[in-house]
């Protein structure tokens, strides 16, 4: 087929590599998860067999791609996060975009029966997603998008929290209910919860209150005392590794193993006990 006189079709092809040197973030998020657990009856406002299952399918992503050095999840939605240094696919978008979210979809789908065993998946109403990358060029900034999307975790999970304790212990309409909560703060929703309901919401369960984050934890590693500084985002690129260190870091990643946290991710300490996630380097 070389050189056949349609070759030239190749032409329309764009190209679509991402800016080099910034941080990549792939989100992914469920498409029509509104009707879809409905459908297979989640419970609301938290199915933690549905979470569960997001996370099993994000670990196996993790476990695919070991360029990926950090996950978060929150609802039907799942963020992955590719180092500056990140080569995968020569960077270019729609690869990794996709191949992102079609492992995804597979591990979420294979996984699926182990989570939900009495209920079988149905067309029209099989799990897909979407997914979109965006680049961030500092660290303070990709920091500031997981704060964002942790921070959604905690401000969607005391609203529906209250919701479907006014709804399902109180009593309440689903009208009634949104109407009382229209214009309230967290406090309001706190003091709703623990007066009328005897509901600490503190006491919560921290998968809902904090969401999910995955990232490798190596053999000889253990959390360090809050030391390590963050990365100087003004420093010049880092100098290219040459082929056997990058294998050799690449083998490092893929032996290690995956972890699921529930905490904080908004402060320095997470990051500061865990300086190789955001230096990269095992
Ligand atoms: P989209 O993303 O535009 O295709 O539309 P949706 O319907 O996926 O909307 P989205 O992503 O904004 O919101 C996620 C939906 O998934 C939301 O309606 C609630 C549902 N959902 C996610 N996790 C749970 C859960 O643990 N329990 C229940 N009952 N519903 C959940
Ligand atoms: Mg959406
Ligand atoms: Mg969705
Ligand atoms: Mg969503
Ligand atoms: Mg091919």
């Amino acid at each position: 087929m070389a050189n056949s006189k349609f070759e030239y079709v190749k032409d329309f092809e764009q190209p679509d590599i991402l800016l080099p040197n910034t941080w990549i973030v792939v989100r992914i998020d469920g498409r029509g998860f509104h009707k879809l657990s409905d459908h297979y009856a989640f419970v609301k406002p938290n199915d933690r067999r549905a979470l569960d299952l997001m996370n099993a399918a994000a670990v196996e992503v993790m476990k695919e791609l070991p360029d990926l050095c950090i996950a978060y999840g929150i609802s039907d939605e799942f963020s992955f996060v590719f180092h500056p240094t990140c080569q995968l696919f020569e960077r270019r978008n729609g690869k990794l975009v996709t191949t992102i979210v079609s492992t995804f979809t597979a591990h979420y789908i294979y996984l699926w029966s182990i989570y939900f065993p009495n209920k079988p998946l149905q067309p029209p109403y099989l799990p897909s997603f979407d997914g979109r990358a965006v680049i961030y060029p500092s660290t303070r900034i990709l920091r500031d998008y997981m704060s964002w999307r942790q921070v959604d975790c905690h401000i969607n999970n005391l609203y529906n929290t209250t919701f479907w304790t006014m709804v399902q212990q109180g009593g309440m309409s689903n009208t009634d209910a949104e109407q009382e909560l229209k214009g309230t703060v967290s406090a309001d929703k706190n003091e709703i919860l623990f007066k009328r309901f005897g509901i600490n919401y503190n006491n919560e369960e921290e998968i809902y209150k904090k969401g999910s984050v995955l990232y490798r934890q190596y053999k000889l590693q253990e959390p360090k005392s809050a030391q390590a500084s963050m990365e100087d985002d003004t420093s010049a690129p880092e100098e290219k590794q040459s082929r056997s260190q990058q294998d050799k870091l690449k083998k490092l990643r893929r032996k290690a193993q995956v972890v699921v946290d529930h905490i904080d991710i908004i402060r320095d300490d997470f990051w500061e006990r865990r300086p190789w996630i955001l230096s990269n380097k095992p």
